[in-house]
């Protein structure tokens, strides 16, 4: 024992587990290493220290989250509950470092001990509860929340297994399980005591009571568990900390050997299993088969337990029910969560006698709904008779919601009968469905889509009839995402360079990045942007380096597309302009070239095969064009594997050029165009979802813009499309698919692109063919804009000037103008 180290603590006059200064932090970091991880200084691996670490910044959490909670309750305020089946929400160390404003002082502090901070962060796991864009929204929309010091809770769910993670083997993506907690989560409060119960399945029975009211029960198949599980989200420089409160399903009956005999103790388990099932794993989207009854399950498990825990905070703040929709407001966020239309309506009418007419005002009152999405494959409807199995009393209710609603609409359009057919909330043309965009329109009192371009189609076309019918429900809130993630935390030489140039501030009034533009055309400061951004290219050229071995030149032109791997996203449209541009090194090898570095990062949902395929393509064509020495290093061809939000931080940053290049009306919005455009990309897109508002804003001479609109796309299909046709009348594009079909770039193998080239040929269904000759125009354009290194610098700096408007504090405050009607609560600590 003699030879074991002694600790030195150092002297602190700061509270334990509050103190932010240097020494506090310090001796709290060894505390936690000791008293929570069990180990010493010397044989601590790093990521004990990152959990010690965790612990001591979660401490610093606490007595914001106590008073906010406190203050939420003794106030009268009206709190924004924002249901999502998925919260991305990253890695939380850096983010809560900057957001408690200790960054520096933590950073001192782990020095003393031998450590770096940077390190420590790059091995938290980050929580993957998301597929994508909606995901990460709903974590901005926090983030937002608690900064602009809104009442608010997020509802969702504790997946145990949140997205995979994408392994590229052989140029083929293969999904890993996402072990995230295997190590444990050091930022979540498990809550055993805040936990309700959730029926399925089973049936029904009415009677009439005493009153003579028609009174229902739901005798349950089984019945499972809720237990809330809370991650503080802090503000940022405020006393504001939120919660997201997530549901973990557990068993009912406490598992208790002795209560079974050997027959029942099987059951017993078997019940376990089932019950934990519900919470274990977060479905991909684009799932061919993704009407699976675990799904409905679990959007009405965290529905269910979300909209208990409301009403019981309304009873803890002493508020009557009829009360409900002052004291709260619900979005949800797309139909995921909108089951909870007919369960709030249940709550309300079986399990508290509210009359019909009241608990029906108070719904609505009570819901808003945000769409995401036109594609009419993803919009939501579930099996009527799974519906039944699963949800019988809910069925019913939705039924009675839809007799009354179909009533109105008769009123209104006496003898249409296509319409009422289009606007059932149940589907009757074939086998019978249950319409979720339906529900959630009718149970709600404001429909918002994403992007300005977005409403306006949505009002258009899939809910026209309900625009038609209540225009005023109706509203654009344009997505936005938080700038201190996706700049503070992710650009850190950027935000010197802004604090430094502009003041800061800039974070939180996101618009006074305009001051930018006063220094645009100042030389020190050009040198000082290009600066920036050459040093955060060599970060990422150092990432690839060590995750595919493939050298990248960093002062090449970063060319970047990451996001969903998706035929709508046109992924292909990429790679055939960089097989287009590697045929024309191939004819003449001493052509006079911008050097380019492609980078593509992106998951395919694990079903999509067409989406495999393209990560696929894109792989043969790094294997190709990487190699061959006539390319010479001009090009670049890299797939960044398992694209997550902790390589977001490393990516967004390192970008020259954003390639948002989906066909026009269909991406709802896209959030990373905004990321790309505040950290300085020029982007080449199409005027698709909030494409249209960033080149408004940028000035279209800071925008790379090509490809048909939506009107146009919608007039080419209708007069009959042939993409063959654009193949046979352009040679590039002729010899590019020919060369794909070849085999060139599957190792001779002329069947595995075969599909692929076929579809475009024949089918092409999102026009990549018709929008070719266009794209590489414009790519022409960026190649030579490109040239002049000047001029590409102001346009940068152009781009990140004006990206004010995509900060979604500007979005939240729209949500809680126009929608939600809620105020800021300043929490006052002690
Ligand atoms: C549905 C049923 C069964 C299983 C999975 C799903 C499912 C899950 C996730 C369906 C869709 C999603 C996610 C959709 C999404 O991320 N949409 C994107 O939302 C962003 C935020 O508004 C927009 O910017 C993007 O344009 C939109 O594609």
């Amino acid at each position: 024992m003699d030879d074991l180290p002694t600790l030195k603590t150092p002297a602190v006059a700061e509270p334990a587990r509050s103190g932010l200064g240097v020494a506090a932090l310090q001796r709290d970091i060894v505390d936690n290493l000791i008293c929570l991880q069990g180990r010493y200084p010397e044989i601590a691996t790093p990521h004990d220290w990152y959990m010690a670490l965790s612990f001591a910044v979660r401490d610093r959490m606490m007595a914001r989250r106590v008073a906010t909670t406190h203050a939420y309750v003794a106030s009268d305020a009206k709190v924004a509950c924002y249901l999502s089946a998925e919260f991305l929400i990253g890695p939380q160390l850096g983010n809560n470092l900057i957001n408690l404003g200790i960054e520096s002082n933590v950073r001192d502090a782990l020095q003393a001990l031998g450590l770096d901070l940077d390190a420590l962060v790059a091995i938290e796991e980050e929580p993957g509860l998301g597929n994508g864009g909606l995901g990460r929204l709903a974590a901005c929309y926090l983030d937002s929340l608690s900064t602009l010091e809104i009442p608010a809770i997020g509802y969702g769910i504790r997946y145990e297994f949140g997205i995979f993670d994408q392994e590229i083997k052989d140029g083929w993506q293969v999904e890993v399980t996402d072990k995230w907690l295997q190590k444990g989560n050091p930022w979540e409060i498990l809550r055993p005591d805040v936990a309700f119960y959730v029926n399925f399945g089973g049936r029904t029975e009415s009677w009439t009571d005493e009153q003579g009211r028609y009174c229902v029960r739901w005798i349950p198949a089984y019945t499972v568990k809720g237990v809330a599980v809370d991650t503080p989200t802090p503000g940022f420089r405020v006393n504001t900390c939120n919660t997201l409160r997530l549901w973990k399903s557990e068993a009912v009956e406490s598992f208790d050997l002795q209560d079974f005999n050997a027959g029942d103790y099987y059951e017993a388990v078997h019940e376990k299993v089932r019950s934990e099932t519900l919470s274990k794993v977060l479905y991909p989207n684009d799932e061919p088969e993704a009407g699976k009854r675990l799904r409905l399950a679990q959007q009405y498990f965290f529905v269910s337990c979300s909209l208990q825990d409301m009403l019981r905070l309304l009873a803890l703040k002493g508020e009557p029910i009829s009360r409900f929709a002052d004291m709260f407001t619900a979005q949800l966020n797309d139909t995921h969560p909108s089951i909870a239309v007919a369960e709030l309506m249940r709550l309300l009418i079986d399990e508290r006698n509210v009359e019909w007419d009241d608990a029906w005002t108070i719904t609505r009152n009570a819901l808003a709904y945000t769409n995401h999405t036109l594609l009419p494959e993803a919009l939501e409807t579930w099996s009527l008779p799974l519906f039944q199995d699963v949800l019988p009393r809910l069925l019913e209710i939705i039924y009675e919601i839809n007799s009354r609603f179909l009533d109105e609409v008769r009123q209104r359009f006496p003898g249409d009968h296509a319409r009422l057919a289009r606007m059932s909330l149940i589907d009757e043309h074939g086998a019978k469905r249950v319409r979720m965009a339906n529900l959630a329109t009718v149970g709600s009192h404001a429909v918002n889509g994403v992007a300005a371009l977005h409403t306006r189609l949505l009002e258009q076309t899939v809910l026209h009839d309900f625009a038609e019918l209540w225009p005023e429900k109706f509203r654009n809130v344009t997505n936005g995402v938080t700038p201190r993630r996706f700049m503070m935390l992710s650009n850190p030489k950027l935000s010197v360079l802004l604090d430094e140039t502009i003041g800061e501030g800039w974070a939180t009034d996101l618009t006074k990045l305009r001051k930018l533009e006063a220094y645009a055309d100042d030389p020190a400061f050009l040198d000082r942007w290009r600066a920036v951004k050459q040093a955060n290219k060599q970060a990422l050229a150092a990432r690839i380096k060590s995750e595919t071995g493939i050298v990248v030149d960093p002062t090449a032109l970063f060319d970047i597309q990451v996001k969903r791997i998706h035929e709508y996203k046109r992924q292909h449209l990429n790679a055939l302009y960089i097989i287009t541009l590697y045929l024309r090194l191939r004819r003449d090898p001493n052509l006079s070239m911008t050097p380019r570095c492609f980078v593509f990062g992106g998951k395919a949902a694990p079903g999509y095969w067409m989406a495999k395929l393209i990560i696929r393509l894109i792989n043969g064509i790094a294997e190709v064009v990487n190699n061959d020495p006539t390319v010479n290093g001009r090009l670049k061809v890299v797939f960044f594997p398992d694209f997550n939000i902790k390589n977001a931080h490393t990516i967004y940053p390192a970008a020259d050029l954003s390639e948002q290049i989906s066909t026009a009306g269909k991406e709802a919005s896209g959030t990373g165009n905004m990321k790309f455009m505040m950290n300085g990309a020029l982007t080449i897109g199409t005027l698709d979802g909030a494409n249209v508002e960033i080149r408004e804003e940028a000035g279209e001479e800071n925008f790379f813009l090509f490809g048909l609109t939506e009107s146009e796309v919608e007039r080419v299909r209708r007069e009959g499309y042939h993409p063959d046709n654009y193949a046979n009348s352009n040679d590039e594009l002729r010899e590019a698919l020919d060369l794909v079909a070849s085999g060139h770039f599957s190792r001779g193998d002329a069947n595995m692109f075969r599909p692929l080239v076929d579809n475009l040929r024949w089918s092409d269904p999102f026009l990549v063919l018709a929008d070719y000759v266009s794209y590489v125009a414009r790519q022409e354009d960026v190649s030579h804009a490109w040239q002049d290194t000047k001029r590409w610098t102001r346009m940068s700096i152009m781009n990140t000037a004006r990206s004010g408007k995509f900060s979604s504090d500007r979005a939240i405050g729209e949500y809680c103008e126009h929608i939600w009607n809620i105020r800021p609560v300043k929490i006052a600590l002690e």
